[in-house]
């Protein structure tokens, strides 16, 4: 008895590899595609940060992004810009939908991911994971690239 409980122990620690490597291969063949990901270097002190990156459902049915999570930051959502009597406001998007095929890119002025309860401030050249979850439970991961703030186009939050 005690031997069978051993070798079902041996059994689950061998397999967790292939499951690592099954999971890896999901990503490589998901339906969705996370391109140019990239953010603005930030002084210290900044609690929230924005993030831009291009989404393209690569698949042929209509994928729902239902989850996003950022390696600096507590919390992610997704943000609209909106004008209402003339202000320009960010709005919270509950999630996301991409139709089969559709490409979709979140920049400067328009939709983009906001990061809350930043843990350290971006700097130049640093790279940050983000970690997107379908509906489907497939989870597709980007490497954000941290650029030099741009003085020009500054975009305020909150
Ligand atoms: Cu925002």
């Amino acid at each position: 008895m005690r031997q069978a409980l051993i070798s079902i122990m041996v059994l689950l620690l061998c397999s967790q590899p292939a499951l690592a490597l099954q999971g890896a291969a999901g990503t490589a063949s998901a339906a969705l595609q996370v391109s140019d990901a990239w953010m603005r270097a930030l002084p210290p002190g900044q609690p929230t940060a924005a993030a831009y990156l291009t989404l393209k459902n690569v698949s042929e049915s209509p994928i729902l992004l239902v989850e996003i999570s950022a390696s600096v930051a507590s919390r992610v959502e997704i943000h609209e810009s909106v004008q209402e009597d003339g202000m320009w406001r960010m709005r919270a998007m509950p999630r996301m939908e991409l139709a089969a095929g559709q490409s979709l890119s979140l920049e400067p002025g328009g939709i983009h991911l906001m990061m809350f309860g930043m843990q350290r401030s971006p700097q130049p050249g640093q790279q940050f994971q983000f970690e997107f979850t379908l509906a489907s439970g497939e989870t597709v991961s980007a490497t954000a690239n941290v650029r030099a703030t741009g003085a020009s186009s500054a975009h305020r939050h909150h």
